[in-house]
């Protein structure tokens, strides 16, 4: 019998079902301070956004990214830190580089910041979790989501507030009132329907484990498939994978098997084909977990478990809680196989490369 310690996880579940509060508190501080105004008036037009980031944040900064041109119109993509340092050559000068680390210490970050401020004079947009970093010294503008900062190791409720507070920005920035009022309404909503979400992963996980993990999405809930695959590699150490839903189909469905529990993070914008790889992916003998904000007899039939999400928000306002079932898949399944959530192994809060 594996010995369960009960302190394990003890930050991380906290850090998890807090979420909905500490956006509430993330948004209403931004409102009050007049920040993401002021933030918007001083921000160049006309200009392609590149979101930077690494781990949980560079996932981040892929959902971001796929939010930012819906919402504004403009031009957005996402790299890791790592290849602005690397590959400086491959990266184009002219753009608002957005910074995204919830310590303010990651190297890699913190070398793409000197870089674009120092050899190529951009003002960077830092947003961060923690106070008097070092990507605060380093960046032009920083936004610090205190509130939003975490204990665990693993990231959850930072990733998700981060997500929400550059999707305000991009709200301001694209005139889309009607998506701020969407955003300051999700908080109560993901309240109401988090006990439902939480028991339906947590029985999952208590009465399941699989041998690997794939999570499948598309558009701006690809960076959110990513980052539920880190979520169960990170917790619970088990081998996890992440496809765009229609790429699953072209090869990568050879894994699928009884032992492979394949989450689908179904959007509306592709939802009918999105289901119809559900489907094929249930005929083929795959264990199937369906994510959406509604199911329909086609998903009911085809998915062995299955969240609604059924929040009345448009698509992209729902896309960071999203992650939300990933996340309690991550760590109810490392708390069934005796690991604890919150201190990962190998794995430490800040990542730091040595400097030789
Ligand atoms: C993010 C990150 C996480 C990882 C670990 C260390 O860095 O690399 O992805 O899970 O917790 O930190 P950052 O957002 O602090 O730069």
């Amino acid at each position: 019998m594996v010995e369960l310690n009960p302190a394990a996880g003890a930050h991380t579940i906290a850090e998890i079902l807090s979420e909905p509060a500490t956006w509430k508190s993330c948004l209403k501080a931004m409102e009050q301070s007049g920040e993401m105004q002021s933030l918007n008036e001083k921000l160049p037009r006309n200009i392609e956004w590149v979101f930077i980031g690494c781990g949980s944040s560079f996932y981040l900064a892929q959902a971001a990214a796929a939010s930012w041109s819906f919402l504004t119109g403009e031009k957005a993509r996402a790299l890791p830190a790592s290849e602005i340092t690397l590959f400086p050559q491959a990266f184009l000068a002219a753009c608002q580089p957005v910074l995204i680390t919830r310590s303010g210490y990651t190297s890699e970050v913190l070398q793409a910041a000197e870089y674009l401020e120092t050899k190529l004079h951009l003002k960077t947009l830092a947003i961060t979790c923690g106070t008097g970093t070092l990507i605060e010294k380093i960046a032009s503008h920083c936004i610090k989501l205190t509130a939003a900062d975490e204990k665990s190791t693993v990231m959850t409720r930072s990733f998700t507030s981060m997500l929400i507070t550059l999707q305000s920005l991009a709200a301001i920035r694209g005139n889309r009132g009607d998506f701020q009022d969407a955003l300051s309404q999700l908080p109560d909503q993901v309240a109401g329907r988090f006990n439902t979400i939480h028991s339906t992963i947590k029985s999952l996980a208590e009465s399941r484990t699989f041998a690997d993990y794939v999570f499948l999405a598309q558009g701006p809930f690809f960076g959110i498939a990513q980052e539920s695959m880190l979520k169960v590699k990170e917790m619970s150490c088990s081998y996890a994978q992440c496809f765009h839903t229609l790429e699953f189909r072209h090869g990568p469905k050879a894994i699928v098997s009884p032992e492979t529990l394949i989450t689908f993070i179904i959007s509306e914008t592709g939802f009918a084909a999105e289901v119809q790889v559900l489907e094929e992916i249930k005929k083929l003998g795959g264990t199937t977990l369906a994510i959406s904000n509604g199911s329909n007899s086609t998903i009911r039939r085809a998915a062995d478990y299955s969240v609604e999400l059924s929040l009345d928000v448009p698509e992209s306002a729902r896309v960071g809680a999203s992650v939300i079932p990933g996340q309690l898949l991550g760590f109810y399944t490392g708390i069934k196989k005796g690991l604890n959530p919150d201190e990962p192994r190998n794995l430490s809060r800040v990542v730091m490369l040595e400097t030789k």
